[in-house]
C-alpha cells in the first residue's frame, strides 16, 4: 500500500505547485495566482517501477479557519475528544454551506498516513493559520509543515518555525517549488522515512532512483552541449569570394542558432519541460574567417604527417600547392593524401584548404568568443533547467553576463581554438574518443555546479 499524504495549507500557499514539482509534471492541477483555483481534491500516485509509493492528495485551500476552529467551543461540541469533533462536525448539515471547502479536507484527515502542511512563508503566522494547525491536529496525524516560498526576499521563517516548535512540530521541510533543489526533497523523503518506518526500505529506493536519474538527465545534458559546441566550432561556411556577402554571413548565423535551438529542445525534453519554459534571446555571434594553420602540429598530427621538422611540413605543403597550381585537379585527394603520407580522409581535407586558398574564397568560422558565449549560455541553461521547479510559471530568459576570470577565458579560448581546426569531426556520431574532447567536457562539467551528485 502507498503512504498517502494529504496536501493541506490556506489557499494560494502552493499545495498543488508543490505536487507538480515532486511528480515532474506541469499538468497537474490548476495554479493560478489567485486562491479558489483548486476547488476539488484530487489525487495522484508517485511510482517506482510502476508500482505507487506515495499518494499525493490535492485538497482546496481553508478559507475560514478561524468560524470552523469557533464551533470546536460551541456546546454541542466542547465536550467531545478532537476526534469526534472531526467527525460530528462534518456531519452537521447546519455547517456545511459555511464549511463546504474545510469539509473536503476533514474528509480526507480520516484516511491519509501523513499531513504535509503547506506554509507560504511570505505571510506571518496569523491566527488563521493558527488555527488550520488545531484543526489539523484533531486528527492525531503526523504533520509535516512544508516551508514554502523559502527563497522570498521578505520571509516570516523565524517566527514561524517559533510557532511550529511551540506545536511540537520540529520537523519542517524547506520547500521551494519554483527553484528546486534534490537536497530538499531528500529531507523530505527523510522525514517521511522517520514518520512512517515501515515504508522506509521503499522510501530510500524512491529517493536513490530520483538521484540516479536527475544525474542521469545531468549527463546526457551535457554530453548534448559537447555533442553541439564540437558541431558549432567545425562549422564552416564556404563562400563565394574573398569577401563573405551579407547574406552568406546570414547563412551561417542562422545554421549555427539552429544547432542551439535544437540543442535547447533537446534539453527541454530530457527535463519534462515544455517549448514556452525557455525564451532565450538571439545570441549576437562573432564569425571570423577561417583559416586553416598548416603548420599546427596538432593538425598535421591528425592528417598522420609527422612533423619532425619544419622543413618537411613545408615540403609537403609546398608540394601539395605545387601540384594544385600546375592545374592538375590531381584527380583524386588520394593522391594528395598518398603524397603526404596520409589517407583519404586527410587528402580531402588537406586539398580543401588549399583549393579555397588557391580560389581565392573566404570560409566563415565561429571565432573562439563566439563558442565561449555558446558553451556559457548553455552550462546556464542546464544549470537553470537542473533547479526548475515543474510549478515554474515564468519563462527563463537567460542570465545577465557571466563572471569568469581571465585564465578561464585563456584557457577556453585556447581549447577553441583547436576544436576549430578539427573540421573533420564536422557531423562525426558519437564524437571522436579524443583529449580534446575530454578537456571540452571536464570544462563543461567545471562550469556547471552538480548538487545531484553532491552528499
Ligand atoms: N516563487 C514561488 N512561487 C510559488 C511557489 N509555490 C507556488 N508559487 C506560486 O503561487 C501561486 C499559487 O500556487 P498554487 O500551487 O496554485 O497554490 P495552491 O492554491 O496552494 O494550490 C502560483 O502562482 C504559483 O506559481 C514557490 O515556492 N515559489
Ligand atoms: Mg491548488
Amino acid at each position: 500500500m502507498p503512504i498517502s499524504l494529504l496536501i493541506v495549507g490556506h489557499a494560494n500557499t502552493g499545495k498543488t505547485s508543490l505536487i507538480r514539482t515532486m511528480i515532474r509534471d506541469h499538468g497537474f492541477g490548476d495554479i493560478q495566482n489567485y486562491s479558489g483555483t483548486t476547488r476539488h481534491v484530487e489525487k495522484i500516485a508517485l511510482t517506482l517501477n510502476q508500482a505507487p509509493v506515495l499518494d499525493l492528495i490535492d485538497t482546496p485551500g481553508f478559507e475560514d479557519s478561524i468560524g470552523l476552529w469557533m464551533t470546536r467551543s460551541a456546546p454541542s461540541y466542547k465536550t467531545l475528544t478532537p476526534d469526534q469533533w472531526l467527525t460530528n462536525v462534518t456531519q452537521d448539515a447546519a455547517l456545511q454551506a459555511d464549511f463546504d471547502q474545510e469539509f473536503k479536507i476533514l474528509n480526507q484527515l480520516k484516511q491519509c498516513d501523513i499531513i504535509l502542511y503547506v506554509i507560504d512563508l511570505r505571510q506571518a503566522p496569523l491566527g488563521k493559520y493558527l488555527d488550520e494547525l488545531s484543526i489539523l491536529a484533531c486528527a492525531n496525524k503526523p504533520i509535516v509543515p512544508i516551508l514554502n516560498f523559502c527563497d522570498a526576499e521578505h520571509n516570516h521563517e523565524q517566527a514561524w518555525r517559533q510557532c511550529l516548535a511551540e506545536r511540537q512540530l520540529h520537523a519542517h521541510v524547506r520547500y521551494d517549488t519554483v527553484a528546486f533543489y534534490l537536497a530538499d526533497e531528500r529531507k523530505l523523503y527523510q522525514t517521511l522515512q522517520s514518520l512512517a518506518p515501515d515504508h522506509y526500505n521503499t522510501l530510500q529506493a524512491l529517493m536513490k532512483q530520483r538521484e540516479q536519474d536527475a544525474e542521469q538527465r545531468l549527463q546526457s545534458a551535457q554530453d548534448a552541449l559537447a555533442r553541439m559546441l564540437v558541431h558549432c566550432a567545425t562549422s564552416q561556411y564556404i563562400c563565394q569570394a574573398q569577401t563573405p556577402t551579407n547574406k552568406e554571413t546570414q547563412q551561417f548565423e542562422n545554421s549555427i542558432r539552429q544547432q542551439e535551438q535544437a540543442f535547447i529542445a533537446q534539453c527541454l525534453t530530457l527535463y519534462d519541460f515544455r517549448d514556452q519554459d525557455v525564451a532565450l534571446n538571439d545570441l549576437a555571434l562573432q564569425e571570423g574567417q577561417w583559416q586553416q594553420d598548416l603548420f599546427d602540429a596538432d593538425t598535421l598530427k591528425s592528417w598522420g604527417i609527422n612533423t619532425g621538422t619544419s622543413a618537411v611540413t613545408g615540403a609537403a605543403i609546398g608540394a601539395g600547392i605545387d601540384i594544385l597550381s600546375a592545374g592538375l585537379t590531381l584527380g583524386t585527394a588520394t593522391t594528395l593524401g598518398a603524397i603526404l603520407g596520409a589517407g583519404v580522409q586527410t587528402g580531402r581535407s588537406f586539398k580543401t584548404t588549399l583549393l579555397n586558398k588557391l580560389r581565392k574564397r573566404s570560409v566563415l568560422a565561429l571565432t573562439p568568443n563566439s563558442l565561449m558565449a555558446l558553451m556559457w549560455r548553455g552550462c546556464q541553461l542546464i544549470s537553470h533547467l537542473h533547479h526548475r521547479g515543474h510549478a515554474a510559471q515564468q519563462a527563463y530568459r537567460g542570465e545577465a553576463e557571466t563572471v569568469i576570470n581571465t585564465k578561464e577565458v585563456a584557457r577556453l579560448e585556447k581549447l577553441f581554438r583547436r576544436l576549430l581546426q578539427r573540421t573533420e569531426w564536422h557531423q562525426q556520431q558519437p564524437l571522436p574518443n579524443h583529449p580534446l574532447i575530454t578537456e571540452l567536457q571536464q570544462e563543461i562539467e567545471h562550469a556547471i555546479p552538480n548538487d545531484a551528485k553532491a552528499d
